[in-house]
């Protein structure tokens, strides 16, 4: 199968938070090839019960063979390594690879969707994806990472365009 290019979000809220992302980014630097990788951002915890740590966040992109099934299987053994624990839904997690894009391909299966449906309304997506990948495209929308993240600055900073 021919490379496609990908993206994955990184995240943890859950014990030593830097070695876990560092694990993560180290072992996505050797499953995908023209590895791009973004700053380390901490986070508020966006849509969860009560008190938590917050989050450290990053992104990375990168072109794989992969199917988005096979790399979904990956990233959620990457996950486990790191002693990840499927409780409660936004429970603290140790490590969370979400499969952001996956080249300009749609999926809608049980536990597979990707583009990852929440992630235009995610600054800790959004802002690190950014920094690295601003030209890829979300084909749902058809708009760029970099447009997706300036309309999510202008929609939280209480700006709306004509035809938003
Ligand atoms: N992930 C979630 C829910 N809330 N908040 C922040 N700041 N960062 C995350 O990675 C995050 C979250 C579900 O996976
Ligand atoms: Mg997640
Ligand atoms: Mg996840």
């Amino acid at each position: 199968m021919a490379r496609v290019t990908v993206a994955v979000a990184l995240g943890s809220s859950l014990g030593d938070r830097t070695t876990h992302l560092a694990y993560a980014q180290e072992r996505l630097a050797r499953l995908l090839a023209d590895y791009r990788v973004s700053s380390i951002i901490k986070t508020q915890p966006v849509g969860v019960v009560g008190e938590q740590t917050p989050f450290l966040n990053a992104a990375v992109v990168g072109t794989t063979a992969l199917s988005a099934r096979d790399l979904l299987t990956t990233l959620h053994a990457i996950e486990h390594e790191r002693g990840r624990e499927r409780t409660i839904r936004n429970a603290p997690r140790t490590l969370d690879l979400d499969l952001i894009l996956y080249d300009d391909v749609i999926v809608n299966e049980p536990g597979l969707v990707v583009p990852h449906p929440r992630f235009r309304e995610r600054r800790f997506v959004l802002d690190p994806l950014a920094e690295i990948a601003p030209e890829l495209v979300d084909p749902v929308t058809g708009l760029t990472v970099a447009a997706l993240h300036e309309k999510l600055m202008r929609a939280e900073s209480g700006e709306a365009r004509v035809g938003d």
